[in-house]
């Protein structure tokens, strides 16, 4: 890719190739504790979606107010490029709302580990199975794409989630999804896992991977579900979400096209604009270090880094920020060198000798 270093410490993959993302900032990014994007908020931040070229959002899910219906049905009713889908639970009315939306699909998910069957289904999992199969039935008699996700599935037994997929796959689910609710999942397991269901589905069902952040590894987890041989993965913006968040897109996106050379049809200039929409309408702030758009990530100080970089930006950045349609900065601070004062100077139209620049340094290190 230009403007980027080379991927070849990563192997190149070429079933990656055909794997597609989708956004869930306006359903599980709005679960993030606080947050309540106003309608007005989500259609803007949905038409971002659209220029960013996503080809999926999962705009809402409308059974849990009417606020929340309204908007689902607004953006559907929009007639964006992408795909439309919304949350339900295996429950006649909560497919009934998805269904007055009139989104393009459904995810609707249920649990059958042990924990959830107990603590949160408080159904046998024959019953689940059943229900499930119903739920996807009468879906899918209304015209809706179905999805289906298994929610807790990485503390399922893999037996169990099976038999729940191939149900759900006969009832007539076009994707299901590996959900690690709890972010319990490590890229090795999600990987094995990917694969073990994989393995058991039909070629023409799809296989979502939705990971969840309480160990950092959101990002990471879904692009190994992706080289297991998942074929979407779920994201928000800016990582947000319930606890420690979601697989983040902006860093799924550019881990995908950056170190793996997959070159999904996104308009990369568009994600930074678009993590400060939904940091201003979430009115969450995102850290100055958080990959790819935080403040910091395009900007340096350390005098060693600094000279290099003047010299080739990528000997300190794995890619440029004019992909991201960002300018890189030069700060002073008290591991600065002298040429990032003379660089500084430049910036301002001013210029400064050696001489000069190292009295500059010598109060910016020291103190004004
Ligand atoms: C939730 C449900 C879900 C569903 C995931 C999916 C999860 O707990 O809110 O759509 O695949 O993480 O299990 O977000």
């Amino acid at each position: 890719m230009p403007g980027a270093v080379s991927t070849s410490f990563n192997p190149k993959l070429d079933h990656l190739e055909g794997v597609t993302v989708y956004d869930t900032t306006l359903r599980d990014g709005e679960q993030a504790p606080g947050v309540r994007f106003t309608m007005g908020q989500k259609v803007e931040i949905a038409g971002m979606l659209e220029e960013l070229g996503i080809p999926e959002i999962e705009a809402g899910f409308p059974i849990v107010s009417r606020d929340e219906k309204s908007a689902v049905k607004e953006i559907a009713g929009l007639g964006h490029c992408f795909r439309t889908t919304a949350l339900s639970r295996i429950k006649k009315e909560d497919i009934d709302a998805v269904i007055d939306c009139g989104t393009d699909g459904i995810i609707l998910f249920a649990s059958v580990s042990p924990l959830h069957l107990k603590h949160k289904m408080h159904r046998t999992y024959e019953e689940v199975l059943e229900l499930s199969v119903e739920a996807v039935e009468y879906a899918k008699a209304h015209g809706l794409f179905v999805a289906f996700s298994a929610e807790d599935a990485t503390r399922t037994a893999s037996a169990s989630l099976i038999e729940l997929y191939k149900r759900v796959e006969d009832a007539g689910a076009s994707r299901v999804h590996i959900a690690d609710t709890v972010g319990v999942a490590t890229p090795r397991g999600m990987e094995s896992l990917v694969r073990k269901i994989r393995g058991s589905l039909d070629p023409k069902t799809q296989l979502c991977v939705h990971c969840h952040n309480d160990f950092g590894l959101a990002t990471a987890n879904a692009i190994q579900g992706l080289i297991g041989g998942a074929d979407v993965a779920a994201a928000t913006v800016n990582g947000m979400g319930e606890r420690a968040g979601n697989t983040s897109l902006e860093e799924l996106v550019m881990g995908l096209r950056v170190l793996y050379d997959i070159d999904l049809p996104f308009n990369l200039a568009v994600l930074s604009r678009l993590s400060r929409l939904v940091e201003r309408h979430a009115g969450i702030k995102i850290s100055p270090h958080k990959p790819i758009v935080g403040d910091n990530v395009f900007r340096h100080e350390s005098g060693i880094h600094v000279a290099a970089v003047l010299e080739n930006p990528l000997t300190y950045e794995p890619f440029s920020p004019e992909i991201l349609g960002l300018k890189r900065k030069i700060v002073l601070g008290k591991h600065s060198g002298r040429q990032a004062v003379q660089a500084k100077m430049e910036e301002l139209d001013a210029f400064c000798n050696i001489g000069e620049a190292e009295q500059i340094l010598e109060l910016v290190k020291n103190g004004l």
